[in-house]
């Protein structure tokens, strides 16, 4: 079997409920993933073994969500040339916006595709990721726009 072309990538198990969303949009259009757990600052050797060995394994865009003090998008894109969707995880502190902040602020030349603030922002990274990799894939493509036409049919037109 050919290797996930996704990496959920997140600094900690407390961020996987957040990130779960993420592998939820992709298992609902049938794109495979592995998702691990890789700490900027309390696994730093794991991030670099990582990020620079993505592409040789075989993935295709890496989803790296992270709260706080966000550097794993970051530093993930810094080492690699995939492209990287980072998920600003909601802080205790500071409700995600310190996340927020230290995910989207990069500087030119190595960019990080943000998303929103908590579960919203990681389903939208899986959708992403999905629509990226549908670019080479019809059969996927189809399967995005029969999702988008079964969640524009199951909006009422009235509130119940
Ligand atoms: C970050 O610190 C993680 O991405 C997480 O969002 C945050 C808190 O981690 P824990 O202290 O809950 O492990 O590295």
């Amino acid at each position: 079997m050919a290797n996930p072309p996704v990496a959920i990538i997140m600094g900690s198990q407390s961020d996987w409920p957040t990130m779960i969303r993420a592998a939820e949009a992709l298992d609902k259009l049938g794109v495979a993933y592995d998702a691990r757990i890789v700490s900027a600052h309390r696994t730093p050797d794991r991030l670099v073994e990582f990020a620079k060995g993505a592409a040789a394994e075989g993935f295709k865009v890496v989803i790296a969500g992270a709260g706080g003090a966000a550097h794993l998008p970051g530093m993930v894109a810094s080492m690699t040339h995939l492209p990287v969707l980072g998920v600003p995880v909601q802080s205790r502190a500071l409700s995600g916006q310190d996340s927020l902040l230290s995910i989207v602020q990069m500087p030119a030349g190595i960019p990080v595709g943000t998303l929103a603030i908590g579960e919203a922002g990681a389903t939208n990274a899986g959708l992403l990721a999905a629509a990226i990799l549908a670019t080479n894939d019809p059969a996927l493509a189809q399967r995005l726009q029969d999702l988008r036409a079964a969640q524009t049919a199951s909006v009422a037109e009235r509130p119940a």
